[in-house]
């Protein structure tokens, strides 16, 4: 895929797929039904009438072959996040019933033509042409259900973060409350919440900054908590899902106060699961917040930090724009990793 390609992420993409539900599919065709044929002889009317509903279903439908590609070639980052939310299993069979109803509907169309022809008087032609009615338009209204779910899920695909997999990234993790917000929001200026509570953030979020005329791409995730990765709620797998599927540099801060939500050897056993789902990305161990503790609390809290994992973590103070650059341009300058993906 080009440079140019990749960056239509697929949010962008789904802003402009139009999901109809079915009440809006019939509610337009109500209001052209009677004006259609009007003045033409009863079986050219019934007959356009039949087209124009046949017309209709096909145009306001359409969306599901978009629909259908672009959930095909979802990058596994995006897929795991729409799947999380929606099942899989249902929109396979409600993209199915559309496109059954779409072919359904052309196909009575065409049969109903003739059948239509074939009839000599008036009534009759009424009768099958409403029989024709109910036919094309009953296995779209079986879709109804269908629609509503995919329009949903069109709609929470449209408001994922775009990510560009392109540009150098880093992803920064961590229990809830270390500062990885904070630590985004300083290097981007994107607008994050922050929040002296856990659980603050629970989605996934993008900035961007530029750091030696290059474009860095920061992506901010919910906190994780002390719990095995199949216990973990929807919220969490959110930020699983980044460590997992995105191609990047990972930053994980850990917070040395005495407010912090765990002691650090939990902090470190987080550190460990999550960096368990990473593959081989480089993880960026980081103690957070230094400007809290006196500074023999900073550096035990180093020494453990290299006790257990025989890393000399990096330090940095998450709210302050100087600190948190200064730390991207050293993991940058030794970690210069260009991350071509198949996103
Ligand atoms: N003094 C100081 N405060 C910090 C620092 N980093 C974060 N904070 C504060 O710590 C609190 C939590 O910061 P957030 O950035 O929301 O933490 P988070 O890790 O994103 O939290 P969750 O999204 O809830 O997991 C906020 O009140 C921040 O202002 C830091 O380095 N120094
Ligand atoms: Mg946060």
């Amino acid at each position: 895929m080009n440079k140019k390609a990749e960056t239509i992420t697929p949010p962008e993409k789904a802003k402009h797929i139009q999901v109809p539900e079915y009440k809006e599919l019939l509610t337009r065709m109500k209001r052209r039904y009677e004006k259609v044929g009007r003045n033409l002889p009863i079986l050219e009317m019934e007959l356009a009438r039949l087209q124009m509903i046949s017309d209709t279903i096909e145009s306001k439908t359409s969306f599901v072959k978009e629909l259908y590609r672009l959930l095909k070639n979802l990058h596994p980052f995006y897929r795991s996040l729409v799947f999380l939310e929606f099942d899989e299993t249902k929109v396979q069979k409600y993209i199915e019933c559309i496109f059954k109803a779409r072919k359904l509907a052309q196909y009575f169309e065409k049969k109903y033509r003739y059948i239509l022809m074939a009839q000599e008087e008036r009534k009759a032609i009424k009768k099958k042409a409403s029989e024709a009615r109910g036919r094309m338009l009953s296995p779209i209204k079986r879709c109804s259900r269908g629609l509503l779910y995919l329009k949903n899920l069109v709609v929470y695909l449209s408001h994922l973060p775009g990510i560009n997999p392109s540009l150098p990234t880093i992803i920064v993790a961590g229990p809830p409350s270390v500062g990885k917000s904070s630590f985004v929001a300083s290097a981007s200026r994107a607008r994050i919440e922050i929040a002296e509570y856990p659980f603050t953030t629970k989605d996934i979020h993008v900035g961007h900054t530029t750091i030696n005329g290059e474009e860095i791409q920061l992506i901010d995730t919910p906190g994780l908590l002390d719990r095995r990765l199949e216990e973990r709620n929807e919220i969490e797998l959110k930020a699983i899902t980044a460590l997992k599927h995105l191609k990047g540099i990972i930053v994980f801060l850990l917070d040395p106060t005495e407010t912090s939500s765990y002691p650090i050897p939990v902090q470190l056993e987080i550190a460990e699961d999550a960096k368990s789902v990473t593959g081989n990305k480089p993880f960026i161990y980081t103690v957070s917040k230094i400007d809290l503790v006196p500074s023999k609390t900073l550096s035990n809290t180093i020494e453990l930090i290299k006790a257990k994992t025989g890393r000399t973590p990096y330090t940095v103070k998450a709210n302050d724009p100087k600190s948190v650059h200064d730390l991207i341009r050293g993991i940058i300058g030794s970690h210069v990793e260009k991350q071509g993906s198949s996103m």
